[in-house]
């Protein structure tokens, strides 16, 4: 074991001084219980076999003034070549005067955690193997190195005018050129904006017509940047279509890159396999018909073109999510109506010898939407439940008011199965954030059956007690949030379908 003390006062007046001078020498300058070693270049001071610890007394530093000063640092340099497992060591103790009562404790250890409690409360532990300086707040080690910010409160930051109502945002950065938000508006002139983040807010940059837009959703393919829109009603030509757009690096601008033909489309899923790309369009219905076939397209580099890959049989499909457990890809899709019911099945499916296959059914209430989201190892799904209605059934209570459900998949039976239900009105998206090493949801609430005023819920992972609602938001016909970072700060956007502003919110940490 090798050391070196040194202690700093964060004083300008103050010079460092060398603790470890105070034990290491005798009068004469002689070496006592140690010698000087020397280890790739650095020299350093060896405590002898027989030495258990050595120590002076404050007095010898504190010469002008007997109290510690507020503000200090240790500086320890420290060469272990091997502790045995389970040990504990002290590097540096302050006892308190005349008595062993430490006051404060610097001790390493290979990755066992020291006891925490009131009493090593202000003592620091040097965790050897997470390679962290923690300190005993009482209760638990808490990292000082890398100190884990946290969700303090939520507050206003930006109201996003839009030219109509808003179903969906869509965040994504372009590199070496910024953020964008994409805002699906429902009127088709001048159609949906794409804002860009300046100074610190969104900006208008671009608009594109649309035709009662319901999703952007971004993705790239090489380093091109995309973005396709789905549109849910037919454009003046009577044609119905949903497009995809490229970005021009020449042109800065999104430009039409290729149409696909869909029917009363109400959102794009982009995802890659092996390399490949593709593309999942809900198809919502088709005149009345709401049992029709969504489309995964496939990239085609040498078209460069999307083609249709596979059809999958949904009803109302609302909503696709794409996601990767280890090797295995999925894709579930939220069916929101058959014809006479919402209480219906969504569906999983897994990726099977290139195609997706059926993987396991979930009874929903007019789901619109899926969030799939890790907390640690476990893996979860969230569904937003909108509304409960079936023909000729009696009539619910309240249909907006009934609950959305969070699912986890349980490896051992390799199905996901229900986790908490959470009570929602009329749930249209969810959104997973985190913030430090907390885990949030949002739920975005659009109706309660009579108004569109309703608080959105911010619910934090508590571990044993599962999502707990933390904050409420107070929103208006609130259809989407998305949670975005920048270099000032972290940030929600949620959009409006009920009003031509859409609200950039900022998250306030401590
Ligand atoms: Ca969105
Ligand atoms: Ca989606
Ligand atoms: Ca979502």
């Amino acid at each position: 074991l090798s050391v070196r003390v040194t202690l700093i006062w964060i004083l300008p007046h103050l010079q460092p001084l060398d603790l470890l001078s105070e034990i290491t020498e005798d009068r004469g300058g002689r070496l006592i219980g140690m010698g000087i070693v020397q280890a790739q270049g650095a020299r350093g001071l060896r405590l002898g076999k027989d030495l258990k610890a050595i120590s002076f007394s404050a007095s010898h530093i504190f010469k002008v003034c007997n109290h510690f000063p507020a503000e200090f640092s240790i500086v320890i340099t420290l060469k272990v070549n091997s502790i045995a497992p389970k040990r504990n060591e002290y590097v540096f103790t302050l006892l308190k005067e005349g008595t062993s009562h430490m006051l404060l404790g610097l001790r390493f250890s290979e990755d066992n955690h020291p006891p925490c409690t009131q009493t090593e409360a202000g003592r620091l532990w040097f965790d050897v193997f997470r390679r962290g300086l923690f300190i005993c707040d009482g209760k638990t080690w808490v990292s000082m190195l890398k100190a884990k910010e946290r969700l303090d409160y939520v507050e206003e930051y930006q109201n996003l005018v839009t030219y109509s109502e808003t179903l969906d945002v869509e965040i994504f950065e372009i590199p070496d050129i910024g953020l964008f938000a994409a805002t699906a508006n429902k009127k088709p002139q001048p159609g949906s904006t794409i804002f860009k983040w300046l100074e610190g807010r969104f900006e208008p940059y671009q608009n594109i017509t649309t035709y009662e837009a319901q999703a952007w959703k971004h993705f790239r393919i090489g380093t091109e940047v995309f973005l396709a829109v789905a549109n849910f009603e037919k454009n003046d030509r009577n044609q119905e279509y949903s497009v995809i757009y490229r970005w021009s690096k020449r042109k800065l601008q999104f430009v039409l890159h290729q149409r696909l033909k869909t029917h009363s489309a109400r959102d794009w899923e982009a995802f890659h396999i092996n390399g490949e790309t593709f593309l999942a369009v809900a198809n919502h219905r088709e005149g009345d018909d709401h049992n029709i076939d969504s489309i995964i397209y496939k990239w085609n580099p040498d078209t460069r073109r999307f083609q249709t890959n596979q059809t999958i049989a949904t009803s109302g499909a609302y909503d696709w999510e794409f996601f990767t457990i280890g090797p295995y890809a999925f894709l579930v899709v939220a069916n929101t109506f058959n014809g006479t019911s919402t209480r219906i099945y969504s569906r999983i499916y897994i990726q099977l010898g290139g195609m997706f296959r059926l993987f396991q059914s979930i009874p929903t209430y007019g789901a619109t939407d899926w969030e799939v989201f890790q907390v640690q190892e476990r893996v979860f799904l969230a569904v937003a439940n909108s509304q409960s209605y079936e023909t000729g059934a009696p009539a619910e209570i309240n249909p907006f008011n009934i609950n959305s459900t969070i699912y986890e998949l349980n490896i051992t039976a390799q199905m996901f199965v229900k986790f908490q239900d959470i009570p929602t009105y009329s749930a249209v998206d969810w959104e997973f954030f985190t913030v430090g090493d907390d885990s949030f949801l949002v739920v975005a609430n659009s109706f309660d059956g009579s108004k569109f005023f309703l608080n959105s819920v911010i619910y934090r992972w508590q571990g044993y007690e599962s999502f707990v609602p933390v904050h409420q938001l107070p929103t208006y016909g609130c259809t989407d949030w998305e949670q975005f970072d920048t270099a000032e700060g972290s940030y929600l956007i949620y959009s409006s379908a009920k009003e031509h502003i859409s609200k950039v919110l900022r998250l306030k940490t401590y």
